[in-house]
């Protein structure tokens, strides 16, 4: 049975973990956290997610396993078929991953631990947030999905991705990125509505102080 390396708490993880669902695909969770051996053993990067697949190889990296499972299961289609609608789809999860998930992320260090950001790098993390904004205002149609009336893995990457500009946005650059795109909002509540959703959601609230207490004790 296929094998999803990494942690609930992770937003990456979270991405493979609901398009498994999705796709009603048979998979077993193995719980490993950044750099240990458990996962450096999978993934050469010591990041979360990998998976090892039905033959045994391992992977890595969100995008890669999202385009390896509709590739493998074609069951519940997450890319459309044709080449022009399947790019447009990996556009959105690019731009999401460069210009927003990212930038956000570099602001992690205030979220888990006392480093203070100075304006000139915050200006330069919101200069490309912006790009992610303008991004998803020029090519997202809420109708009521990313990109029609077909939910696809750009949705999925998306949901678990907005997680860390919701996180370190208002505190950090005192901006919410729900309220800077028109329509976000709105999608953000259809995607959360959902059994998967729920689910995923449960895990990752269940994981934290297990998460934490990883973190911290390799801090010290
Ligand atoms: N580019 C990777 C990023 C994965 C990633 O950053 N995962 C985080 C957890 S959400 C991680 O393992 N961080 C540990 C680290 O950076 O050492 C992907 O798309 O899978």
């Amino acid at each position: 049975m296929l094998t999803l390396h990494g942690f609930p708490f992770s937003n990456y993880y979270n991405i493979i973990k609901h398009a498994l669902m999705y796709k009603n695909i048979a998979f077993e969770e193995r719980i490993a956290y950044p750099g240990s051996p458990e996962l450096m053993a999978v993934s050469p990067a010591g990041k979360a997610p990998a998976m090892t697949t039905d033959s045994g190889a391992h992977l890595t990296e969100s995008s890669v396993l999202c385009d390896y499972l509709d590739d493998a299961y074609p069951q519940n289609p997450l890319y459309p078929t044709a080449p022009e609608a399947r790019a447009s789809v990996r556009q959105l999860m690019k731009i999401t991953e460069l210009y927003l998930e990212l930038p956000a992320r570099r602001f992690l260090p205030a979220v888990f631990g006392d480093v203070q950001f100075d304006e000139e790098t915050k200006a330069e993390i919101r200069s490309t947030l912006e790009r992610g904004v303008k991004g998803l205002n020029a090519l997202a149609s809420f109708s009521p999905y990313l990109t029609g009336a077909e939910l696809t893995m750009a949705d999925i990457y998306l949901r678990y991705a907005l997680a860390i500009p919701k996180m370190v946005g208002p505190a950090q650059l005192d901006w919410d990125i729900l309220a800077s795109v028109p329509g976000l909002q709105e999608w953000d509540a259809i995607m959360a509505d959902t059994d998967i959703a729920r689910k995923v959601d449960a895990d990752m609230e269940a994981n934290t102080a297990d998460f934490m207490a990883y973190i911290t004790s390799n801090a010290s």
